[in-house]
């Protein structure tokens, strides 16, 4: 597999505990917490606690547990941080995928950005 799973990345060093996070949300499945370099007013990363690097890893060898778990808990996120649509805000997802998508941690990641009227872009 090109992109087989390095344990010793930073998330999952995270989700083993060996480095703090800001903690939004923890699920059977799911970990959300506050990215240390925040490039929005709110901005919140959403992991599932399985190996996966990219989201096209994810949907393909996770189990429906963890699928529903993980989608749910990305909606879950937003509607705790006052952001969605219907509370008259709005947020965008976003999740970078290998070196052309300019991943830089390998570890399946959604930032949720929000906060401010957020433009075009943010990456
Ligand atoms: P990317 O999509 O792989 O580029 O996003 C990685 C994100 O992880 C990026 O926004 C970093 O600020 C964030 N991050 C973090 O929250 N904590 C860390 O210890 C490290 C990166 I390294």
């Amino acid at each position: 597999m090109a992109y087989a799973y390095d344990d010793q990345n930073i998330f999952a060093k995270i989700l083993r505990g060996e480095i703090p996070n800001r903690t939004v949300m923890e699920t059977e499945h799911s970990l959300a917490f506050e990215d240390i370099s925040p490039r929005a007013p709110q901005h919140v990363l959403v992991i599932p606690k399985g190996p996966y690097v990219t989201y096209d890893h994810f949907a393909a060898e996770a189990s429906d547990a963890e699928i529903l778990d993980y989608t749910r808990t990305v909606a879950k996120v937003a509607q705790q941080m006052g952001v969605t649509p219907d509370a008259g805000a709005g947020y965008r997802m976003l999740s970078n995928a290998g070196p052309d998508g300019h991943q830089e941690v390998p570890h399946l990641h959604i930032h949720i950005f929000a906060g401010t009227y957020l433009g075009e872009m943010i990456d």
